[in-house]
C-alpha cells in the first residue's frame, strides 16, 4: 500500500470531538504540513498526543489535537496519524480536503480495517468483528463482537487447523512413498483421525443459523387486517408513542421500523398498513409495502381482532404469510369474557386458517400477554430453543466455509474407508484446509475481502 488515505472516522454532523485520520507512507509529511504545534510532528516519538493548529496556508482551519501512531504499532501496521478536532461538519471538511490536497486518497469504506488485515494485525475473523461492534444495538451483540475482534474465533479454529495438517501430511507421505519413510499412520488410523476431527468441528459449528438471532438480531412484521390493533401493539411493544392509532381502518399508510432489546436479543419491528382490498392509491401502496416488509422479516406478527371472530378476509390475510415463520396474536382480549376466551383460539385456528401457528392472547391496551408474545417469538426464531446467549457464533460467510469444510472432511472420511487412492484423498483434505483458511481469510482472493469492506462506512 504505497499511497496515503485519509477519512473522516466520526459521525458526520455536529460533536464535542471530530476525527480525521490518516494513515500511509506519507501520514506524518503530509500531517506536519497542516499541524503546528510545539515540536515537529514529524521528529516526535509514536504513541503520543500534540496539542497544536490545524493551518491550510496561512488559514487557522482548527485547534487540535493530533495523535501519532507509527508503524507497525498501528491499527492499519503503517504511519498514522489522527487529528481530533472540533466536531463540526464543515470543520472536518476543510481538515479533510487539506489532507486530501497534500496528496492523501479519500479512503474507500472499509480501508483501514482492510489495511490492518492486509498487514496482518487482525485476521479477517477480527476485521469483520469490527463492523459489527460498530453495528451492535444489544450487549449481546456488543459481547459477542468484542470476543471475536479478540481473536476468540481463530483462537478456536488454529487446533483444528493444526489437526488437520496432521492428518494431511500423513496421507501425503503415503503418496511420495520411498522405502526409509514408512509413513506410521495406518489408513484405519487416518480414517479414525478425520472422523473425530469432522465430529469436534460439527460440534463447534453448531446447528444451521441456531445462534444466528443473538449476532444479527431478528426482524418482526406485525400485519393484518385494518383497525386490528397493530399500531397499538407496536407502541406497547416499545413502550411508546410513536405510531398512530384510531379508530379508522386504514390508519397506517407507511412501514414504521424502531428497534427494541428483549432479553438481549436486538429486534427490530416493523409496523405496516392494514392489509384489504381497496381503491385507495395509497392504501394499495402501503399494502404493497406491507407485503415487502413481511418478505424482510424473520418473523409474523399476524393480528386479529380477537373478538370480531374470524372472517374470509382473515384468511386471505393467513394466506399471504402462509409460507413465512409467523405467530397468530389475539389481540383485544380486554374486550372478551372469561366464557368465549376458551373456544376463541381454536376458533381462529380451524375457521382462520392458521391451524398449525402458534397462538398467543394479547390487549395491547392493557399489557396483557405481552411478555408471553415476546418470549414465544424468542422461542421460534430461536429454532424451539429458550433464548440462551451462546458463548460466540460464526457470521453467515464463516458458517459457511465451516461447512464446506465439513463436507470435505466428510467426503475425505468416506474415501478413507474405502479404496480410494490416496491422492483424491489429500484432494479433499486440502480442500477441507482451504475452507478454514478462508475463515480466517487466509488466501481470500480480493472479490471476497472486496465484498466485505464494502459493508463498512467510510472511516472504518
Ligand atoms: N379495547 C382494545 N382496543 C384496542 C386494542 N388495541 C387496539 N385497540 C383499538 O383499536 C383501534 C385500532 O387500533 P390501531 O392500533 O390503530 O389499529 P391498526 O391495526 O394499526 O389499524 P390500521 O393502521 O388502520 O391498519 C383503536 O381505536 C385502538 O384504540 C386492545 O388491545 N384493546
Ligand atoms: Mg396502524
Amino acid at each position: 500500500m504505497d499511497d496515503t488515505i485519509a477519512a473522516v472516522a466520526t459521525p458526520l454532523g455536529s460533536g464535542g470531538l471530530g476525527v480525521v485520520r490518516l494513515s500511509g507512507p506519507k501520514a506524518l509529511s503530509i500531517a506536519s504540513h497542516l499541524f503546528h504545534g510545539s515540536f515537529p510532528l514529524e521528529q516526535c516519538p509514536t504513541h503520543t498526543l500534540h496539542h497544536g493548529l490545524l493551518k491550510d496556508q496561512d488559514d487557522v482551519l482548527d485547534e487540535a489535537v493530533a495523535g501519532l501512531f507509527r508503524a507497525p504499532r498501528s491499527y492499519t501496521g503503517e504511519d498514522v496519524v489522527e487529528f481530533s478536532c472540533h466536531g463540526g461538519a464543515h470543520v472536518m471538511r476543510r481538515v479533510l480536503d487539506s489532507c486530501l490536497r497534500k496528496g492523501a486518497r479519500l479512503a474507500d469504506p472499509g480501508e483501514f480495517t482492510r489495511r490492518a488485515f492486509l498487514n496482518g494485525k487482525l485476521d479477517l475473523t477480527q476485521a469483520e468483528a469490527v463492523g459489527d461492534l460498530i453495528a451492535a444495538r444489544s450487549d449481546a451483540q456488543r459481547r459477542l463482537a468484542l470476543q471475536s475482534l479478540r481473536g476468540a474465533l481463530s483462537h478456536q479454529l488454529r487446533p483444528f487447523r493444526e489437526r488437520l495438517l496432521n492428518l494431511l501430511a500423513h496421507i501425503e507421505a503415503h503418496l511420495d512413498f520411498v522405502e526409509d519413510e514408512v509413513p506410521d499412520l495406518s489408513r484405519a488410523d487416518i480414517r479414525k483421525g478425520i472422523e473425530s476431527l469432522e465430529a469436534d468441528l460439527a460440534t463447534l459449528t453448531g446447528a444451521p443459523g441456531r445462534d444466528r438471532l443473538w449476532r444479527e438480531g431478528i426482524k418482526i412484521a406485525i400485519v393484518g387486517r385494518p383497525n386490528a390493533g397493530k399500531s397499538s401493539l407496536f407502541n406497547a411493544l416499545l413502550n411508546e408513542n410513536r405510531a398512530i392509532v384510531a379508530d379508522v381502518p386504514g390508519t397506517t399508510r407507511d412501514t414504521l421500523e424502531e428497534s427494541a432489546v428483549w432479553e438481549g436479543v436486538a429486534v427490530t419491528l416493523v409496523d405496516t398498513a392494514g392489509l384489504r382490498q381497496t381503491e385507495d392509491q395509497i392504501e394499495r401502496e402501503g399494502a404493497h409495502r406491507a407485503r415487502e416488509a413481511l418478505t424482510e422479516a424473520d418473523l409474523v406478527f399476524l393480528v386479529v381482532d380477537a373478538g370480531a371472530g374470524p372472517r374470509a378476509e382473515d384468511s386471505a390475510v393467513a394466506e399471504t404469510v402462509r409460507r413465512r415463520p409467523v405467530i397468530l396474536v389475539l389481540n383485544k382480549m380486554d374486550l372478551i369474557s372469561t366464557e368465549v376466551r376458551r373456544t376463541l383460539e381454536n376458533r381462529w385456528k380451524t375457521e382462520g386458517g392458521c391451524s398449525d401457528t402458534s397462538t398467543v392472547m394479547v390487549s395491547a391496551r392493557t399489557g396483557e400477554g405481552l411478555d408471553d408474545l415476546r418470549w414465544t417469538a424468542l422461542r421460534q426464531a430461536g429454532g424451539g430453543q429458550e433464548p440462551q446467549e451462546p458463548v460466540q457464533v460464526f457470521n453467515a460467510r464463516q458458517e459457511q466455509k465451516l461447512r464446506e469444510t465439513l463436507a470435505a472432511l466428510g467426503r475425505a472420511r468416506a474415501g478413507a474407508g474405502s479404496n480410494v487412492p490416496e491422492e483424491n484423498l489429500a484432494v479433499d483434505m486440502r480442500m477441507a484446509l482451504e475452507g478454514l483458511n478462508a475463515v480466517t481469510g487466509q488466501g481470500a482472493p480480493e472479490e471476497v475481502l472486496d465484498a466485505i469492506f464494502a459493508r463498512f462506512c467510510v472511516g472504518k
